[in-house]
């Protein structure tokens, strides 16, 4: 087991304690798993995601403006999700994504889907 430094642990109950930690990593061999991301003040959290082929990512916006998911490289889109909507994207295929905000350029975020 790694052990944190004490200020790694101060970061992360802080984070903790803003509800700003997803679970980020889904290492369970038991089938695909629904993944739940949020859009929140112009930015996606988290702005890494690492799952496993079969997973679907499931991002809820929270701002007022309408945002996307979408792969830089096209492969693939949320479409757009309005204020208090959701859409659900499902990774077949293993790799890493670069994904942004079709809306807002400088919303970005890297999905690693593993095999
Ligand atoms: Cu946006």
């Amino acid at each position: 087991m790694r052990v944190l430094s004490d200020a790694t642990r101060r970061r992360f109950g802080f984070l903790m304690g803003a509800g700003l930690v997803a679970p980020l990593v889904v290492r369970a061999h038991d089938g695909p798993h629904l993944i739940e991301a949020g859009i929140d003040g112009f930015a996606f959290v988290p702005d890494r995601l690492v799952l496993r082929a079969g997973d679907t990512v499931r991002w809820t916006n929270h701002d007022i403006a309408p945002h996307t998911a979408t792969d830089k490289a096209g492969g693939w889109d949320s479409g757009r999700i309005g204020k208090g909507e959701n859409a659900d994207v499902t990774f077949a295929t293993p790799g890493t994504y670069e994904m942004v905000c079709r809306y807002h350029p400088k919303m970005t975020a890297e999905i690693v889907v593993e095999g």
